[in-house]
C-alpha cells in the first residue's frame, strides 16, 4: 500500500488509466471473496489467470476441465463459499460443464466461468473459433446461467452468480463471458463507479415457527427415532448444533455417505450399522440436510409404511418429492436446529428398550465386520478387505486427514470399513454415483483445507481423472493416491463370450503398474503386494505431506459386479423400481 504524508502528493489512482474487462472481472471476483481459480487455460481466458495470479488469486491450472471443476466444487463444499472454475470456450467449457452439472445435483457451491467466442456468428452459425451457444447448454443443468455481453455489467454478474451459487440450495452457476466483453476497454475511474460490497450474500432462512412446533411436537411424542444426517447437513457446518440436539435428547443417528464423521461414526449414538432397522422399526425419522432419493429408496422399499418424516431442508421444493413429509421444515440448518432445539419439550417419550436395541445390533455388527476382515487379513493375493484391514489403523492414527473415495466395490467396502470421526473428512462421488471426481477433489480438498488427503481409488475410477495426478504433484499437495487395482471394472475376470482375444467388457490391466505413473511426474511411488507393506507405505506417504501414489495389487477375482447396487443393474429392475 502507498502511503502519502502530504497533502500536495497525487493520490495514486486505484486502477490504471485504462482497464479491461478481465481487470473488472479479476477485480470483482476478489471483492467477493474468491481467493482461489481451478481451470485450464487457452484463447480467450490464458491472460485473464495470469491477471488473477498477479492480483492474488491462486490459479490452479489442470490437464482436463473436468478435474478443475471437482475441484471448485468439493471447495465450494468444504468452504461453504463458491469455488470457482474457469474454461475456454466450446469443448473446454462442455468438459468443465460435466462437473458444474454434477456440483449442481450435490448441491455444491461453485461458479464456472467460461469464454466464449463472438456472439454474431455464434448467433448466425457461421462457423467461428470455437463457436458453441454455451448459455443455452448450460441453462438446463445448472442452478442458474448468466451471459455477460459488457465490461460495464461484469460487477453486477460476479455478484449475481455468487448468490445464486450458495444462497438458498446451493448449486453450479455457469457465467459465460463474451471475448470482446473479455477484451472491452474503459477509463479506469468509469470502471470504479461500478463496484460495490454486496450486503449479505447467504441471507439466513429462518423456518416458520408452526413448522417448528409442529416437528417438535412430533419428534417429542416418538417412541422410536432417528436422526438421519444428509451431506447438506455436513455443508452447512451444523456438527455443533447436532451435538446438542443428540445429547439433549439422546436419539441415535445414522449418516449419509458424506455425512459420516458429522459426529462420530463409533460415537454411542450412532446407528451407522443398523440402517434396516431405522427403515423397519422407527416411528419418526428426521432427515436433516439429506433428500429421500434413491439412495434411501425414496422412501419406499424397506421403510415401514407408518413411519413419519420430519424433513428439515433449505428447499420447499425438496418437500414430498416421494413420500409424505409429516413435518416440512423450510429453512437454512442452522436457523432451523436453533428453532426445533429451543421448541423441544424437557421430556421426549422415547421408548427405554430402543436405544439398547440399536446399541446390541451395533455390537454385533461390528464383531461380524472385524471378523470378516480378520478373516482376509492373511489372503495372498489381498483382496479389497485385506487392503482395507491394513488401511483402517493407519487411518484411524490420522483423523484429520480428508478421504476421497471412489470405484464399485473399492467405495462400498472403504465407505463400510472405515469409521470417520470428524465432519466433512469424507468425498465421494455422491448422489450420482458418477467416477472421475478423484484426483480433482483430491486437489481441491488440499488446496480449500490445507489438510493432508487420502485417496481410495478403484482401478478404473482413477482412470477416470489419473492424468491430474501431475496436478497434485506440480502444486506440491499432500495428497496420497491409493489404487485399488483388481484389474477391471468391478474386477479383472470377467469374460469375452465371443472369445476374439478382445479384453471383456469390464476389463482393465491386471498387472498394469500405476506407481511408474506417478514417477512420470516426481511423487513418492510405491507398489505393494501385502498388508504389511501397504499399512507401512501409507504411513509414511501420509507423514511425508508429499504427492505419493501406492499401487496396491488385488487379485482379479476380487469384487462383485456393480458392488453393492447389483440390484439396480436391468436383469433385476423389475423387482424395484429406483
Ligand atoms: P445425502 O446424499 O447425503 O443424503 P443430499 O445431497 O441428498 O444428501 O441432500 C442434501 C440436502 O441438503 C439438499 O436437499 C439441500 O437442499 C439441503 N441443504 C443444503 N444446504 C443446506 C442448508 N444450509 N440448510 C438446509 N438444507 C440444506
Ligand atoms: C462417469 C459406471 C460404476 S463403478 C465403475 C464404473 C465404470 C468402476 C468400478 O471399478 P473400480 O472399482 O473403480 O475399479 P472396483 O473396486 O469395483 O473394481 N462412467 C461414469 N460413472 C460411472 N458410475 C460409470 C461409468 C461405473
Ligand atoms: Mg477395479
Amino acid at each position: 500500500m502507498a502511503t502519502s504524508d502530504t497533502n500536495t502528493t497525487p493520490k495514486a489512482p486505484e486502477y490504471p488509466e485504462q482497464v479491461t474487462g478481465m481487470d473488472i472481472l479479476v477485480r470483482a471476483l476478489r471483492m467477493v471473496g474468491i481467493d482461489t481459480m481451478y481451470g485450464l487455460v487457452g484463447i480467450p481466458v490464458t491472460e485473464l489467470a495470469y491477471l488473477a495470479q498477479d492480483r492474488g488469486i491462486r490459479f490452479v491450472g489442470f490437464r482436463h476441465e473436468q478435474q478443475a471443476g471437482m475441484a471448485a466444487a468439493t471447495h465450494g463444499y468444504l468452504t461453504k463459499t463458491p469455488g470457482v472454475l474457469l474454461t475456454v470456450s466450446s469443448l473446454g467449457f462442455l468438459n468443465g460443464l460435466t462437473a458444474t452439472a454434477n456440483a449442481t445435483v450435490n448441491c455444491y457451491p461453485m461458479i464456472q466461468i467460461s469464454g466464449s467466442s463472438v456472439r454474431e456468428p455464434i448467433d448466425l452459425q457461421q462457423g467461428t473459433y470455437e463457436g458453441l451457444d454455451q448459455l443455452a447448454m448450460a441453462k438446463p443443468l445448472v442452478k442458474a446461467a448468466y451471459r455477460v455481453n459488457k465490461p460495464e455489467d461484469i460487477p453486477t454478474a460476479v455478484v449475481r452468480a455468487y448468490r445464486a451459487a450458495i444462497s438458498g440450495r446451493p448449486g453450479g452457476v455457469y457465467l459465460d463471458v463474451t471475448t470482446p466483453c473479455l477484451g472491452a476497454i474503459m477509463q479506469g475511474a468509469d470502471a470504479d463507479k461500478l463496484f460495490y460490497q454486496p450486503v449479505d450474500l447467504c441471507p439466513a432462512m429462518p423456518p416458520a415457527p408452526e413448522a417448528v412446533k409442529r416437528a417438535a411436537e412430533l419428534l417429542a411424542g416418538a417412541k422410536k427415532p432417528a436422526f438421519l444426517f444428509g451431506k447438506g447437513a455436513a455443508y452447512a457446518q451444523v456438527e455443533d448444533k447436532l451435538k446438542a440436539l443428540v445429547e439433549r435428547t439422546g436419539i441415535p443417528y445414522y449418516p449419509m455417505s458424506m455425512a459420516k464423521g458429522i459426529l462420530p461414526d463409533n460415537g454411542p449414538l450412532s446407528a451407522l450399522s443398523c440402517r434396516s432397522t431405522i427403515m423397519e422399526e422407527a416411528d419418526v425419522v428426521v432427515l436433516v440436510g439429506a433428500r429421500l432419493n434413491w439412495l434411501l429408496s425414496r422412501g419406499h422399499g424397506k421403510w415401514s409404511d407408518t413411519v413419519k418424516f420430519i424433513q428439515l431442508d433449505i428447499d420447499p421444493e425438496e418437500i414430498d418429492i416421494n413420500r409424505p413429509i409429516a413435518a416440512p421444515v423450510v429453512g437454512d440448518l442452522a436457523s432451523s436446529l436453533d428453532a426445533l432445539m429451543a421448541a423441544l419439550p424437557a421430556k421426549m417419550n422415547m421408548d427405554p428398550t430402543w436405544v439398547p436395541t440399536l446399541q446390541a445390533q451395533t455390537k454385533e455388527k461390528n464383531t461380524k465386520f472385524a471378523q470378516r476382515l480378520a478373516a482376509n487379513a492373511d489372503a495372498m493375493p489381498m483382496n479389497h478387505w485385506t487392503a482395507l484391514g491394513a488401511i483402517k489403523p493407519v487411518m484411524a492414527a490420522n483423523p484429520d486427514v480428508i478421504l476421497v473415495n471412489e470405484g464399485a466395490n473399492t467405495l462400498d467396502d472403504t465407505r463400510d470399513t472405515l469409521d470417520m470421526t470428524l465432519p466433512r473428512h469424507r468425498i465421494d462421488c455422491a448422489t450420482w454415483a458418477i467416477m472421475g471426481m478423484g484426483m480433482g477433489s483430491c486437489v481441491g480438498a488440499a488446496v480449500a483445507t490445507g489438510k493432508s488427503v487420502v485417496a481410495i481409488e478403484g482401478d478404473s475410477a482413477f482412470g477416470f481423472s489419473g492424468m491430474d495426478f501431475s496436478t497434485i504433484c506440480r502444486f506440491k499437495l499432500p495428497v496420497t493416491v491409493v489404487i485399488f487395482n483388481n484389474g477391471g471394472i468391478y474386477n479383472g475376470i470377467g469374460v469375452n463370450m465371443a472369445g476374439n482375444g478382445d479384453p471383456a467388457p469390464t476389463t482393465l490391466d491386471i498387472h498394469a503398474r500405476y506407481d511408474k505413473l506417478g514417477e512420470a511426474f516426481g511423487a513418492k511411488t510405491y507398489y505393494v503386494t501385502t498388508p504389511a507393506e501397504l499399512s507401512q507405505a501409507l504411513t509414511e506417504a501420509i507423514a511425508s505431506k508429499a504427492p505419493a501414489l501406492i499401487d496396491v495389487q488385488l487379485g482379479a477375482d476380487s469384487g462383485k459386479e456393480s458392488g453393492h447396487i447389483g440390484y439396480l443393474n436391468p436383469a433385476a429392475l423389475e423387482k424395484i423400481t429406483v
